[in-house]
């Protein structure tokens, strides 16, 4: 009893950062990471805008060289992926093509995928003006809502962006959310982030980065790709695949603390046994992670209990 008090008392002195207790919240979790991003035309920033839950996705008007740039991503990307893409992807991207619009001349909506996804996995897409800090990301994730751009990237450079596009939400992202055990593993993510130190989200982000953004995985005595980062970029699909970068096996613990760059292709990759390995591990990674109560989601209220108080 002495040492409970003890641990009660030290807890209340480690101040617990402000987060998100249930889905409602997410309105306060929209800090951008401002950065200046050459590969946007200055026209793209009309689609931008800030978005609170319970409006309606804002349906946008592609310019018709938006749409070409969709078109000539679109029919390089499915080349590619039935010998580069996980079969949870290949999957789902078709049942994308049977329902949700997705088709080579026509950019699908948010507000159509949004719905799909809903119904196959519980989680919403939420418009995102750019790129969110990640500790909003990764809370956004603990409620099945997944943040997305909704501008596309410069003609000139359709096989690889810098930043997120909306090719990389809808090709990349999308398919794998529609996925049960993906979406577990992305959720996971995001509720270990709640209330966590910065340490920690810096170690959450690299995981999700290596993870959900550039993941390999074994399937069939073969190596793919289940990460969106991968499956919406040409040239970093068919160099991740190659010889040229380091591989090494997925493990939380690694993962966690290896750098990472974000303005060009990844030096090393991590390859998981399979999803359900990678779900595995990671929960048995996030049980380690300290915090000074314990969380559990109640999907009926889409909210997070504490279980023991901060
Ligand atoms: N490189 C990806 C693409 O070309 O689609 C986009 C990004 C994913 C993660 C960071 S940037
Ligand atoms: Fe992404």
């Amino acid at each position: 009893l002495k040492r409970v008090a003890k641990e009660v008392k030290t807890s209340r002195k480690d101040k617990v950062p402000w987060f998100p207790r249930k889905i409602q919240d997410l309105d306060k979790c929209h800090h951008l990471i401002n950065r200046h991003n050459p590969s946007l035309d200055h026209d793209t920033y009309r689609i931008c805008s800030f978005h609170y839950r319970g409006d309606p996705l804002p349906h946008i008007e592609y310019t018709a060289q938006e749409t070409a740039t969709w078109r000539e991503v679109y029919r390089k990307l499915r080349s590619l992926h039935p010998t580069h893409a996980c079969a949870q992807y290949l999957d789902n991207f078709q049942q994308l093509e049977e329902h949700c619009g997705y088709r080579e001349d026509n950019i699908p909506q948010l507000q159509d995928v949004s719905r799909f996804l809903k119904e196959r996995t519980g989680f919403q897409l939420r418009p995102a003006a750019g790129l969110l800090s990640a500790r909003d990301f990764l809370a956004c994730l603990a409620f099945r809502v997944f943040p997305c751009t909704q501008y596309m990237r410069h003609f000139s450079s359709p096989m690889h962006s810098p930043e997120p596009d909306c090719c990389h939400e809808l090709l990349g992202h999308v398919p794998m959310l529609a996925d049960k055990e993906f979406a577990q593993f992305s959720q996971d993510i995001g509720l270990a982030s709640l209330g966590s130190s910065k340490e920690e989200i810096e170690k959450l982000a690299t995981l999700y980065w290596f993870t959900v953004e550039f993941g390999l995985c074994k399937q069939n005595g073969s190596i793919r790709a289940y990460g969106a980062g991968l499956l919406s970029s040409y040239g970093e699909l068919m160099y991740a695949l190659s010889n040229q970068p380091e591989h090494k096996p997925f493990d939380p613990e690694v993962t966690a603390v290896h750098p990472y760059q974000d303005q060009a292709f990844q030096p090393v990759y991590f390859i998981a046994e399979n999803l359900e390995d990678a779900k595995v591990k990671l929960q048995r990674y996030v049980v380690k992670v300290k915090k000074p109560f314990a969380l559990r989601y109640d999907p009926f209220t889409s909210s997070v209990e504490i279980l023991s108080t901060p």
